[in-house]
This record gives structure tokens, sequence and C-alpha cells, in this order.
């Protein structure tokens, strides 16, 4: 840079600065309760909130929601609450327990009864002062009652004339860690893990307990803290003693602990020689292993069990069903209140490809279907929102309709497995709407898929939501600092289903970034557009997000899927695409659905374009609703995917001076690299599938993103020196030149192999 340049760079950041109040540097690790101060004239606007608080009750969950509560009102409106004990002494925010409260004000009542975990903010005169009081009926509800009113604090919600009851949608509201023992996260990208190092539980569980009272600010109240591929040795007595200290940096946020099981413990740990669920000796195992937690965890959750899945032991070792290997745990877990959620992600990953009525999309309801009814009323199926498995576009699974007499949870992904790994953008709270408020169509009536889980719509005692977070020490929890959305997201929905999106994004943005107008909007846009986006350049139409499903989960791979028995099929091949799920000629898979809902994916007609792939097989040039081709469309969307995925760093650069400086660099880096990915994206998929259908794309591409496909003439203008060593090279039918390292501003060249010859030699005279 010129001595000119950079002073006139200098002035342009100094007039930036100037204009606008610079943000202080933020590492992300408040996430939404940064609690930021609100400016003078703002913070006036709660001059009338009361100085004082009242704490009624006394518990470890009870204190913190009073410790909550000032800290929130000290570091955004700068006021110091005082405490009063039993009665206000002037005016005051009340907390406690209605039945407390009652104590105090006998006639005061809610609207509505106020279930588990609900609370009630209102007002009222309280031995003569005038008081908010925030009551439930357990301590975890008022607890919820806090963080509500903060939360509205923070956003500029006015909080003058209170009078709202706020219900849990389901009782249980769950993540999952899938964090191994010696500290590595399964599908983890934010760091190592928060509760185990080398084997053990990490000595400083401070973060354990920010990331509780992160749950519980979202009403999330239950956690369970390791890989449902479970190491038995959880199990252990002495590591049962060092769970509990976890335990306890929970307990004080409501969040109940719980772990996931190997269901072969018994013999795993070399107690038994067997693990068959009706035996015995095998219930007697598990109900001394149970009765041994409640010793040192009396609030212990339950657990988690993945089983005969991907290769680990089960029920079927011994010719057991799935409600004999959860009922032997259910039954121990019973007389304390514990609760076992046994997951549907079944599947036999040695499928035969060759046979075209095999469908992986099959297993969880051909399972589980069966037993309904012959699973105790503490355990819970888990099933994947999908029947694949977290795909950036998945059908519904039809299990959710298939169990009338069984609990069941939905499981959603936070972590971005196969939606771009915390690397690129991808809000999924538009994705998981979609899923929640399908419309399963049970009995001909309208049933939600979010009223099945919550177990509304055939009275179970339990049911709700699960969560797949893999949060891990990097300061802003999710390696990303705008993929806690998804978290946030995720908790949102659990506690209520029917907010929006655009809801739920808008609260986010403004906990994590503050209400500049500006900022909310670009922010709140940017994450409501990077699904579609991300949808848009991976996986076309449903089928499957396209990805190297037997490597990282994150690349382009689309022919990894196929000629395996891990059933992520596409079958795409010269003449077609797309997987025959119907039941006229293909595996009857949509035959699970209920009729209304089977009746609407089997006519090729009905089929909505974005799942055509997942139920049917048709040929490129089949003409879609949207009246183009469906190797139009792909082309189409992967281009447009990616100059939108492009776009995303302008809008971003709107917000310079406007975010701090350290959360605006990390994510404009992130957005940059990403618009690089779309562009390897893009030209990954529009090359595979030229070179399947032979179709070329009738449009002339002339975006500065790069030259595609087959017809490829490099000219030695468009290519720049490069160091040679940064660049991958991969000859498979095509060569596939990407730069390896975080600038993928550079063109991104696929190239025919007739074309490699002259590409390398171009770039080798530059
Ligand atoms: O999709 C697969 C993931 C595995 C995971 C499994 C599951 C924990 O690739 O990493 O294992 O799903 O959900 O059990």
């Amino acid at each position: 840079m010129t001595r000119f340049s950079s002073a006139l760079l200098g002035l342009i950041l100094f007039g930036a600065a100037a204009a606008l109040p610079r943000a202080a540097a933020e590492t992300g690790a408040e996430a939404w309760l940064r609690y930021a101060a609100l400016d003078p004239a703002t913070a006036k606007n709660y001059a009338r909130l009361p100085g004082q608080t009242v704490l009624l009750g006394d518990s470890p969950v009870l204190r913190n929601a009073q410790q909550e509560l000032v800290r929130g009102v000290a570091q955004m409106l700068g006021r110091t609450l005082s405490s009063a004990s039993a009665s206000p002494t002037a005016d005051a925010i009340v907390l406690g327990k209605l039945a407390d409260v009652h104590a105090l004000v006998p006639g005061l009542n809610p609207p509505e009864q106020l279930t588990a975990d609900a609370y009630w903010l209102t007002n009222s005169r309280v031995r003569g002062h005038e008081c908010m009081v925030i009551t439930a009926s357990t301590d975890r509800g008022v607890l919820y009652g806090v963080f509500a009113l903060l939360s509205k604090i923070a956003r500029l919600e006015s909080v003058a004339a209170l009078d709202e009851v706020r219900h849990p949608y389901a009782p249980l509201r769950w993540v999952n860690q899938w964090d191994n023992l010696d500290g590595k996260i399964e599908r983890g990208y934010g760091g190592p893990s928060i509760f185990f190092a080398g084997g053990k539980v990490r000595e400083d569980l401070t973060r354990a307990g920010q990331y509780a009272r992160l749950l519980a600010s979202i009403g999330i109240n239950g956690c369970t803290i390791n890989n449902v591929n479970a190491d038995p040795h959880i199990l252990d007595d002495n590591f049962i003693a060092q769970i509990s200290r976890i335990a306890d940096v929970f307990r004080p946020w409501g969040v109940q602990l719980s772990f996931s099981v190997d269901l072969s413990s018994p013999r795993a740990l070399g107690d038994l020689d067997t693990f068959d669920p009706p035996d015995p000796r095998v219930a007697e195992w598990w109900r001394k292993k149970v009765d041994a937690i409640y010793r040192q965890i009396p609030d212990f959750g339950g657990f988690v069990v993945k089983a005969d899945s991907e290769g680990r032991l089960g029920p079927s070792a011994y010719g057991r069903t799935h409600a004999d290997g959860a009922n032997v745990i259910a039954r121990a877990l019973k007389p304390h209140g514990g609760v076992v959620f046994y997951r549907a992600f079944v599947y036999n990953h040695h499928l035969d490809w060759r046979n075209l009525k095999n469908d992986r999309a099959k297993a969880a309801y051909e399972n589980f279907h069966p037993l309904d009814g012959t699973f105790d009323d503490n355990a819970i199926v888990q099933i994947k929102n999908g029947p694949i498995d977290f795909q950036v576009r998945e059908p519904v699974s039809p299990l959710f309709a298939g169990l009338r007499h069984t609990n069941e949870a939905i499981e959603m992904q936070i972590t971005q497995e196969y939606t771009g790994q915390q690397r690129q953008l991808c809000f999924l709270v538009p994705m998981w709407k979609e899923v929640l408020d399908f419309d399963m169509r049970v009995d001909n009536n309208a049933t939600p898929v979010t009223a099945l889980v919550a177990g509304r719509v055939f009275h179970r005692p339990t049911g709700g939501f699960v969560g797949v977070a893999n949060v891990g020490m990097d300061a802003n929890w999710l390696g990303s600092p705008l993929a806690m959305a998804n978290l946030y997201g995720f908790g949102r929905l659990a506690w209520d289903p029917n907010l929006s999106a655009e809801t739920i994004i808008e609260e986010w943005t403004r906990l994590t970034f503050g209400n500049d107008p500006l900022v909310v909007r670009t922010i709140a846009a940017l994450q409501l557009d990077s699904w579609p986006v991300y949808e848009s350049y991976t996986g076309p139409l449903g089928a499957g997000t396209l990805t190297n499903v037997l490597g990282n989960h994150y690349d382009p791979g689309p022919e990894s899927s196929e000629e395996n028995g891990w059933g992520q099929w596409h079958r795409a091949d010269h003449d077609g695409i797309g997987m025959d799920r119907t039941v006229a000629t293909g595996t009857g898979f949509i035959g699970q659905y209920p009729p209304e809902v089977q009746k609407f994916y089997e006519s090729l007609a009905a089929c909505p374009d974005q799942l055509l792939l997942f139920f049917h097989h048709v040929p490129y040039r089949y003409v879609l609703h949207s009246g183009k081709t469906v190797v139009q469309h792909i082309y189409d969307s992967h281009y447009e995917g990616a100059e939108r995925a492009r776009d995303f760093v302008s809008r971003w650069k709107t917000l310079a001076g406007r975010v701090d400086e350290d959360r605006y660099r990390d994510i404009l880096a992130r957005l940059e690299y990403q618009a690089g990915e779309a562009v390897v994206w893009r030209d990954a998929i529009c090359n595979w599938i030229y070179r399947l259908s032979g179709i070329a794309d009738i449009r002339p591409r002339t975006s500065d993103l790069g030259p595609r496909t087959s017809d490829v003439r490099p000219r030695t203008s468009d290519l720049r020196p490069v160091d040679r060593s940064d660049w991958i090279y991969r000859l498979s039918g095509i060569a596939d030149i990407r730069p390896r390292t975080a600038d993928l501003r550079l063109p991104c060249l696929v190239i025919h192999r007739k074309n490699f010859a002259r590409v390398t030699t171009a770039l080798a005279t530059h």
C-alpha cells in the first residue's frame, strides 16, 4: 500500500469511527446474555422499575434468579437493586413461587393455571407498595421469568404494565452433547469439550456452569453431556462421582443432567456375561447402577440410548426388541422419576445399493412402528427430524405420526454437520419451522408435528424437543458468532414453536449485537436468507446435501453417496436423478405417511419441487412447477446461490463501524471464505450434473465468479499468478483446481480434462 493510500484509508477509518460510537471488542462468550448498558436516554424509559428485590423462599435456583436480576439491571440500567427479605419496604420486584406470593398477597391469581416451568409476570400492590411480581409454580419457572424480563429490557420493550403468563409447549426441552470422555466432540466445531479432558471430568467446570446459564435463559431444562456413541466407562463408579460435580454446576440453573449409555454396559464393564434385557440379572444390574447414580445426583434426568445403530450393540444381539432394551433401563429409572430417550436412528448401513427397493429412509418406521404401545411411560422414542440424517432438506420423518401409544421427541441438529459446519452461515430455524409446522393429517385432521412430539395429539404423559448442540471451549461456544442463533432458536422453539423465524432472529440479533436498526435488519436478513442460499449451492430439489458422505460431510462429493451401503443415495445416472420412493413403482417409503400426505407426495404433479428428488426419479429434462427443467434448475440455483453468498460479504460490510471490531472482522472473514466455498460447490455440482446428463447449461455465464463447465475457454487474462503449492488438483475425469487457503477470492476453475493442459500451461506462464 502506498503512503498516500494508507493515509487515505486511515482517514476513512477515522471518519467512520468519529461518526459512530466505537463498539468495544467482544469475544461472544456472553452470547445473548450481554446485558449491554443502555444509553442514558433509553435507560430513562425504565426509571419506574422498582429499586428493590424481595426473594420469597430459598433455593439455589431462586437465589440465582435474584442474582441474575440484580446483575442484569446493574449492567443495563446502571442501577443497584437493594434487597429486602420477606416483605417489600419500598416498591419492589417480588420473586417467588405462587404459594409464597399468596402468603403476602392472598388474592393474587394468574389468569390461567401455571403448569410446571410456566411463569407469570405481573404488577400488584403488595403491603402498600407498587410491585412487579415474577412468579411460577416451580423455582425454575421463577428463574425463567427473570430471564424473560431482562430480555425485554435488553430489547427495549416496555415492562410498564406487564401481565403475561408464558407456558412451555412441551415438558422436555433438552440438548445433547456428543462429547467423548477424552475431550473430543463428535461433529463438534467449537473446540474441545467443556466437560471432559483426558478421560476425566475437567477440574475447572466454570464453562459448564456458564453453559447451564445460557441454556436456562432460553428454557432448556436438560443436558446430556456425552456422545450417544457412549463409552461404557461413563458408568464406572468413580466416573459417576466425577459427573456429580457437573450436576452441581447445572443445578442452580434448573438444568437436569443426563448421560448416554451403552446398552451392552453390564457385559462391557465385565460385571455380567450378558446384557440381554429380560434377564433378571441385567435388570438388577441397571437398578443398582441407577440407584447409585441417584445417591450422588438426586435430580438426575435419565439416559439417552443409541443401540443397534452404526455398529453399536443393541437388543437384536439377543433377538429382543427396542422396547425390551428401553424398558429394562426405564424400569430402573422409574422410582426416581428419571426418563430414557431411546433413539430411533436405527438402520442397516450395509444395504445392498443394487436393489432399487432398498431404502434407508424406511428404517425408523419399520423398526419402531410395530412396537408402538410396548414402551414404558417413562421411555421416549427420540426421532431425527427427517428419515435420513440432518440433510439440508428432507421431508419429516413419518414415524412422528406412527406412534400413538408411545412418547416421542424430535431430535434436531444445532451443530451444522451437513450444513457448513459453522464455517458457513446457515440459520436453521426456518428449516425447523417447516418441520414443526408440517401437517401430518393424522386421521384426516390438522396434526402439526409439533403437537405430536409434545404428546398433545395422543395425550401422552411426556414428550418434547432435543437439540444436538456440541458447544465447545471456544470463547463463543460454537466456533462462529452467527451460529449461536441456532442454539438460541432451538431453545426458543422448544419453548414456543409458534414463534416465527423472524421474531426469533430479531430477538437474538438485538440481544447479541444491540438495537441499532441497521444492524438488526441486516443481520436478521442475512440469517433468514442463509439456509435457502446454502441449499441452493449444495443439494438441489431434495436430492440430499450432495456432500462427501464417506468423509468430512463438508466438501462436495456427490459420487460418494452411491455404490455403498450407507443408503444416502440420489440414484443419479445418465438418464435421470432422484430416489423413487413411491408406493406404485418405488421403495414404498411414501406409504409410511398418513393417507393424505401419501397422496400429496406420491403424485408427481403435486409433489413440491423442493422435495421432488427425494421422492421421485425423473429425467433431467423433467419440467418443474417453476417451468424449468431439473437440469437447468440445478445450474441456475447453483449460480444464483454462489452469487447470493458473495452478496453476503457486501451486505455485511454495510455494518463496518457498527459492530465491535473483533466480531466484525471474524464474521467478514467467514463470509468471504463462504463465498469462495460456494463457488467450489457450484462448479463441482454443475460439472457433475453436466458429466452425467450431457445436457449443457443454456445460459451464458458471464459472472466474474469464474468460468464454468463444458465451454471453458481459459483466457490467460482470467488467471492470476498463484503459488501452485496452495492449490489442490483433483483428476477424476475432470480437473478441479481450488485454493486450499482461506483466501478464496481467487478465480476457481473446474475444467474438463481436454482443457486441463491448456490451463496448467497458462498458470505456469504467469
Ligand atoms: O449422522 C451421523 C453422524 C454421526 C452420529 C450419528 C448419530 C453420533 O455422522 O457422527 O453419531 O449420526 O446421530 O448417531
